[in-house]
């Protein structure tokens, strides 16, 4: 008997303990995955099991593998069944079958999903799979070791480390099989959606994505000198090693992580875009890397049919007035591919058109609203009408066509309008787009306004998710979450507006008891927007506390008011105090503004546990106390970034004329694109001016005229005497040497390449006089820009300029 069981022990060993039913790591015949059942890799990297994806409504479920360290929020790599979800995980089973195929069965016994290989039949059906640490699901016979299955050769939306993603020029079955990524059809369900990533099946080193199998709209470029021609960004990312290889059998990629304990995957995302994300422990999110392409409008018909993209905010898609989701589910789960559709389908009553009806008086015909700063799409056709008005009747005619714009000539456009993108600025053609004419507000009312819509869904999405991030804000930190009512009897009703901007407004109130005065920002906006904000506004500065940096006391919210309180800061923000204060601000306050907002810089950016890049760095967000102590404030923007990280790519954020030049190359922005701004932000508090208001010639020194960064750039790498550049109502009232302390400081905060413009620690002790600083070089960018007087005029209307004409940001003040 005992000889029995030692037999048993040893034919265990000899086959290998991890082959055997019970090993963790491996599914077989006997032990299949079922229920909340999961196998795990070896080294504890991966798990495979059944999951519902998070947004997918909680009914659908699918085998799939996931990070088993990423633990609060499970990230599948891989999804077995994706096009064909079961709903009972219990009674479902995933198990090797008896032809040694892997095999996925339903509820009622029905097959859903199959390895579905045919060489796995033939000897006896032992085969095994195994999870490997490579997020690989290996299908393998028992006894030979063949492999006969794996998953990283079918890959779902995921490109893992060390898997090849390319094209087997001789497979069994196929030839020139090309391994594509295929995005997820939304955010909650893993079938197949609009969007492929692969090699060229053509067989050069390029990756297409594609938009329904069928438009390429962004190509990797050709493989080059180690990096993609068109992806160059990738240079300055050593932590990956790319490896091109090309032989008899196969075209593929493949890359490694130079540093094997970071977690971190190339996706096709829902939106079309390739991303490189990464997991930061510390800030326990993942952090997007970079993104091809670069802008989400640069997506093919990325918010689909009349769905309009904007680049500069979130959501990025949104329908034009008279318009709404055709799917609104999908749509609010990042599908946009349904695209947007009427309100009220057109009466389309074609060549009978009675004038009465074109003005959309409710006579039941068809009518246009123009889309404000959308750009015009491509692909019109022209129309001999030569005035506005028989345009628009053109268009009316012909039932199929959906828009029109007239400009000297006339536009017509038919059937659905795809890549509509909302440039933000004026365009000289407005875009008239054919509606119902029960959607144009009565010529009664108000002039038409033509806001974006949102929809109700979005409302109780919010709604929802307040609720939750509500509970987890008051968990933490010593913030308050106040009574709404209270907060509009402090404010007297919202009744002393003290500021405002693109955000919303901010009231001046009183708290009840100690009468401390606090200021109550009101986030207005489009629902998304402010919600973004609140959150990150909340989560950013809700846990930190400087001297610098404005105290958040707490917050409030009720249906979609979102309300932040703050302390209440007598003397306003910098701007008002630098540009148009009276009696102008001395030398000394100045300086000591200049190096509190220093320090405040320096604490977001090195001081918290996690680092903080502000993004939006400008006068208007330093805000002074009663003894003009500098408060850094509006985190609105500011971007979270964990340590493991120096550098994040996020959309464009900040505000013209102080953005550093990487926020529009695209690239990666560091904690060096505040340093930048910074050093826009301390030359006007020496000037006492906007760097972007054009300095008219004076008589006394002609060369203190232009552009004033570059005159005070110039100035300083000469070695020229800089007491002609400090605001002239200080009437010469300026120490030297902290003036030539702050000139050279903020000259090479402006430099063009971040690597070479100090920290803010730097910065700090420059001001201070610890350390000197060299000469610094006249920055490149700020010549060109000096030159482009459009520049000059950019900084309180939208602009085009140059390089920032594919950004067209409005200032928010
Ligand atoms: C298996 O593959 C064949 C063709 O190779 C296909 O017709 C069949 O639908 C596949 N079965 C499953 C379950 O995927
Ligand atoms: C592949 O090559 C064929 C013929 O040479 C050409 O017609 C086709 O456009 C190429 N496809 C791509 C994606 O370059
Ligand atoms: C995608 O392509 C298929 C055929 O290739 C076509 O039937 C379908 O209408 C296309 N989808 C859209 C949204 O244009
Ligand atoms: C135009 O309006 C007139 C009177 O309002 C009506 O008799 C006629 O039927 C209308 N024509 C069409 C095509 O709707
Ligand atoms: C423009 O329209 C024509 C047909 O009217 C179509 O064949 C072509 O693909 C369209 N081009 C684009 C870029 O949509
Ligand atoms: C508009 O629709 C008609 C039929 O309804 C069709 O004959 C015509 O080609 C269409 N025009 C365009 C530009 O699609
Ligand atoms: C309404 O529109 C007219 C002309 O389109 C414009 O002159 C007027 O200022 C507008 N009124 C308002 C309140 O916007
Ligand atoms: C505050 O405003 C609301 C609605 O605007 C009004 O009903 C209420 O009477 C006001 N309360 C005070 C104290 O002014
Ligand atoms: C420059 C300026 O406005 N200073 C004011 C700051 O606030 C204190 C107290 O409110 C005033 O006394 C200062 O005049």
């Amino acid at each position: 008997m005992a000889s029995t069981v030692l037999l048993l022990i040893m034919a265990v060993a000899i086959h290998g303990g991890s082959d055997w039913s019970f090993a963790s790591d491996t599914i077989s015949a006997n032990s299949p995955i079922s229920g909340d059942r999961t196998v795990v890799s070896r080294g504890g990297k991966f798990e495979l099991g059944f999951f519902s994806p998070a947004g997918g409504g909680g009914s659908n479920y699918y085998v799939g593998i996931w990070y088993k360290k990423v633990v609060s929020q499970r990230t599948p790599v891989w999804v077995a069944n994706r096009a064909a979800p079961v709903a009972d995980p219990a009674s479902s089973r995933l198990a090797v079958a008896a032809d040694g195929n892997l095999v996925l069965t339903n509820e009622a016994g029905k097959l859903v999903w199959s390895s579905n290989v045919s060489s796995a039949s033939g000897s006896t059906a032992a085969a095994l799979a195994v999870i490997l640490d490579t997020g690989n699901l290996v299908l393998r016979r028992e006894i030979s070791g063949e492999v006969l299955w794996q998953s990283v050769e079918h890959p779902t939306d995921t490109w893992l480390p060390g898997v090849r993603l390319g094209m087997n020029k001789i497979t069994g079955e196929i030839t020139g099989e090309v391994q594509a990524l295929v995005s997820w059809k939304n955010a909650g369900d893993p079938a197949p959606g609009m969007f492929t990533l692969g090699i060229d099946p053509n067989g050069s080193s390029q990756y297409f994505t594609k938009w329904n199998r069928t438009v390429t709209f962004w190509s990797s470029g050709e493989w080059k000198d180690g990096v993609f021609a068109g992806v160059p960004e990738m240079i300055s990312h050593d932590k990956y090693d790319f490896e091109f290889v090309s032989d008899a059998n196969a075209n593929y990629f493949t890359y490694s992580l130079q540093d094997p304990t970071v977690i971190s995957r190339l996706v096709l995302d829902v939106s079309g875009q390739v991303r490189q994300i990464m997991w930061a422990p510390s800030a326990d999110e993942w952090m997007i890397i970079w993104t091809e392409p670069h802008r989400l409008c640069d997506v093919y018909a990325v918010c689909g049919a009349f769905g309009v993209c904007n680049g500069r905010s979130e959501p990025y898609c949104s329908c034009p007035a008279g318009f709404r989701p055709s799917s609104a589910g999908d749509w609010e789960l990042g599908d946009h591919s349904h695209g947007c559709r009427r309100n009220n389908p057109p009466r389309c009553d074609g060549g009978g058109v009675n004038s009465s009806s074109v003005h959309g008086d409710g006579n039941g015909g068809d009518a246009f609203l123009p889309a404000p700063g959308v750009s015009l799409p491509r692909n019109s056709s022209s129309s001999p009408a030569s005035s506005a008005r028989d345009c628009e009747l053109a268009c009316l005619r012909s039932c199929n066509c959906t828009a029109y714009s007239y400009d000297s000539r006339c536009s017509l456009w038919y059937g659905g309008l795809l890549n509509l993108e909302d440039t933000g600025g004026a365009i000289d053609d407005l875009l008239y787009l054919r509606v119902s004419d029960m959607d144009v507000p009565s010529s009664k009312g108000r002039n038409r306004t033509v806001a974006f819509a949102s929809t109700a869904a979005v409302a109780s999405i919010l709604a929802l998710s307040i609720i939750v991030f509500v509970a987890a804000a008051s968990e933490g930190g010593n913030l308050v979450a106040f009574k709404y009512g209270d907060v509009r009897r402090a404010t007297k009703n919202f009744s002393e507006k003290i500021g405002g901007g693109s955000f919303g407004s901010v009231y001046k109130g009183t708290l009840p008891g100690g009468g401390v005065a606090i200021a109550v920002k009101k986030l207005e906006g489009r629902l998304c927007v402010g919600e973004k904000q609140f959150r990150n506004e909340v989560r950013t500065i809700g846990v930190i506390q400087h001297v610098n940096l404005v105290r958040l006391r707490g917050f409030s919210s009720r249906g979609g008011d979102r309300l932040l309180v703050y302390d209440h800061m007598p003397n306003g923000s910098l701007d008002k105090v630098l540009f148009g204060g009276s009696p102008a601000l001395s030398w000394r306050a100045r300086f000591q503004i200049a190096l509190g907002a220093a320090r405040g810089l320096l604490y977001l950016h090195e001081g918290c546990r996690d680092c903080i890049i502000h993004c939006d760095i400008k006068p208007e967000n330093i805000l002074l106390d009663k003894d003009l102590v500098p408060k850094v404030a509006d985190f609105g923007l500011a971007k979270l970034l964990a340590r493991d990280f120096s550098r994040v790519l996020t959309t464009v954020r900040g505000t013209i004329g102080y953005l550093a030049p990487e926020w529009i190359s695209g690239v990666p922005i560091t904690v060096k694109a505040d340093v930048y701004s910074y050093g826009m932000v301390l030359l006007e508090i020496v000037s006492g001016r906007r760097n972007a208001r054009c300095w008219p010639a004076t008589e006394q020194d002609p060369s203190l005229s232009g552009y004033f960064p570059l005159v005070a750039a110039r100035k300083v790498s000469r070695g020229e005497a800089l007491d002609g550049l400090p605001d002239e109502r200080l009437r010469g009232d300026a120490d030297l040497r902290e003036l030539e302390r702050a000139c050279r400081v903020a000259c090479w905060c402006v430099q063009d390449d971040e690597v070479r413009r100090p920290t803010m620690e730097q910065v700090a002790q420059a001001l201070e006089g610890v350390v000197a600083l060299d000469v610094p070089p006249v920055p490149t960018s700020l010549q060109a820009l000096g030159e482009g007087s459009a520049f000059l005029m950019g900084a309180r209307t939208s602009a085009y300029i140059g390089d920032f004409s594919r950004y067209h940001l409005q200032d928010s003040s």
